[in-house]
């Protein structure tokens, strides 16, 4: 909703009244209602819970998370697939959706790891980011977006192991096919608890985009939280698609890093703590998640979109 406010009082300003102003509000995004990204991550942690305390790699948490995730796409209308590859002597799972529709040779792809480490739930890392797309995803159906290029999500295995399962993906596609994917977009880390707003740096990385950096960055200018670049280099997933050529960006709320006083300024917080104090640790619960850098990011990644694909 901020987004469509703020969008609304920039036509306003510049003497468009608000009659005229329901043509492209109508296209802008929707806003992404927190409460629901946060019953996802009450499903993955109840998911955790049921499996010994993880979703980890081979562990029965992290295919009930694929499955749980599958069913909600399928129901609302989405292609899915489950692709499996093996690493170190277990089977690993990607879960792969396509929204119906949309120009096959523009994919715009979004996507974020599925999977825990061992010793916790992996609901700031990265249930978040994945409970986020799940939302972003069923919104499109339920707004009944009908974008011009073809989107497709990516719910990644084995991210904690070495980004196994996007690796994998990108691999297994032909020159064609990845020449078809003209943006990636990956969310790993949404909701810390001392959070940082960061966004990927087009110049940090191989094939960094600074149309999608700036993408992002107007989506969180739009609710007035200010930025900072962030290189995450072959930290996460994004890493396989920028090797094979394909734009990325993406958003982080920090992990292990500290927060400097001048971010506690900004951002609010508390200065020379961590991000995320609970960072790969079995106390990455429910209770890790801070609910406005969810909610933020669950705007700017709708909002990226529905530009993106538009
Ligand atoms: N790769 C993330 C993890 O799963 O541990 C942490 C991370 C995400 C670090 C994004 C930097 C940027
Ligand atoms: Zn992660």
């Amino acid at each position: 909703m901020r987004i469509l406010i703020a969008l609304a009082a920039a036509l306003m300003v510049t003497g468009t009244t608000a009659a005229q102003a329901a043509a492209p509000a109508a296209l802008a995004a929707p806003n992404i209602n927190v409460a629901n990204v946060q019953a996802h991550l009450n499903q993955f942690q109840s998911i955790a819970n049921a499996n010994g305390g993880n979703r980890a790699h081979g562990r029965p948490g992290y295919l009930a998370s694929i499955n749980w995730v599958k069913g909600r796409l399928d129901a609302a209308g989405f292609t899915t697939r489950v692709q499996s590859f093996t690493y170190n002597g277990a089977t690993g799972y990607n879960l792969i959706a396509d929204y119906p529709g949309g120009d096959l040779n523009n994919v715009v792809m979004l996507g974020g790891h599925l999977d825990s480490v061992t010793s916790g739930p992996g609901i700031n890392d990265n249930g978040t980011g994945s409970a986020s797309l799940l939302e972003v995803a069923l919104q499109m159906k339920a707004t009944n977006f009908q974008p011009t290029k073809h989107v497709r999500f990516g719910w990644w295995g084995a991210e904690e192991l070495g980004l196994r399962g996007s690796t994998f993906y990108v691999n297994s596609l032909s020159t064609t096919d990845r020449s078809r994917i003209k943006a990636y977009l990956n969310f790993d880390m949404t909701g810390s608890p001392n959070p940082g707003y960061f966004v990927y740096s087009a110049s940090g990385q191989p094939s960094g985009s600074l149309a999608l950096q700036q993408r992002l960055q107007a989506g969180f200018t739009a609710l007035n939280v200010q930025t900072e670049l962030t290189s995450v280099g072959g930290r996460s997933d994004h890493a396989a698609f920028a090797r094979a050529g394909i734009p990325v960006g993406g958003t982080f709320t920090g992990a292990e890093g500290i927060k400097t006083s001048a971010q506690a300024q900004k951002w609010g917080g508390t200065a020379g703590q961590a991000y995320d104090r609970c960072y790969h640790r079995s106390c990455d619960t429910t209770s890790n998640v801070n609910a406005t850098a969810l909610d933020r990011n669950a705007d700017v990644i709708a909002s990226a979109l529905w530009a993106t694909a538009a």
